[in-house]
């Protein structure tokens, strides 16, 4: 496994204010009460090479722990449940319900927040990208409001938190800076009042200003 061991302590993330995946690995870090310091990175700086020595993809969210360079905010959440089994779960015991949160995480990180990337719409012409990230969103919480009607008894998938909160929340928050007409999803929004309230979220909520103007 490519995983390069070095030496740190405490937990480092690199993220930024604008960045709704850096943002979910923030809520997993205070969910699981792991104490960490927050590095912002600028765009400029993900293009680096040393920044691209801790992540090739120069992405973030990066997390430095137990001496390892975690990225993908996935993965990251996967390794923070396996390492600190004794803290919240962020993805259900229960084979079904996890395939669940994995579907639903997915819905959002496979298929919507990349077409709103700052990598993928500076790849457009600047009158185009705000119709094509809307176009991507509203599709996203379209399929993730029919699937949440499903599953959900107050969160995302049951009546607990699971990965797929983390994952929904900054989305919505991504939608709202696009200007999509969110009351077309009323779970969704139901859900993240709920969610909005608990401490965890409070606390991962970012900071603005931000050094970037546009949300990714
Ligand atoms: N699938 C990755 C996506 C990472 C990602 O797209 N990060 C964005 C910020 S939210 C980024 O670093 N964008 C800069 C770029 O693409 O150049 C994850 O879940 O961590």
């Amino acid at each position: 496994m490519n995983i390069r061991s070095i030496p740190c302590s405490p937990v480092i993330l690199y993220g930024s204010p604008r960045s709704s995946c850096a943002w979910r690995v923030r809520i997993a870090l205070h969910l699981k009460k792991i104490p960490f310091e927050e590095r912002t990175v600028t765009s400029e700086t993900l293009q680096s090479k040393e920044f691209k020595q801790l992540n090739p993809q120069g992405k973030i969210p990066v997390l430095l722990i137990d001496g390892k360079v975690l990225s993908q905010s996935l993965a990251i959440m996967d390794y923070l449940d396996q390492t600190r089994p004794k803290s919240l779960p962020l993805f259900p015991k229960d084979l079904d319900l996890r395939y669940e949160a994995l579907n639903q995480a997915l819905i959002i990180a496979a298929d919507t927040q990349p077409h709103q990337g700052l990598s993928t719409l500076d790849r457009l012409p600047e009158s185009k990208r705000t119709e094509e990230a809307q176009y991507w969103i509203e599709k996203g919480l379209k399929a993730l409001e029919e699937q949440v009607e499903k599953t959900s008894q107050g969160f995302c998938v049951g009546d607990t938190v699971s990965c797929a909160d983390l994952f929904l929340v900054p989305q919505l928050q991504n939608a709202r800076l696009f200007d999509v007409d969110l009351s077309l999803y009323p779970t969704l929004l139901g859900i993240e009042a709920k969610l909005e309230k608990m401490d965890a979220f409070i606390q991962a909520k970012p900071r603005l200003p931000s050094p970037d103007k546009v949300p990714t």
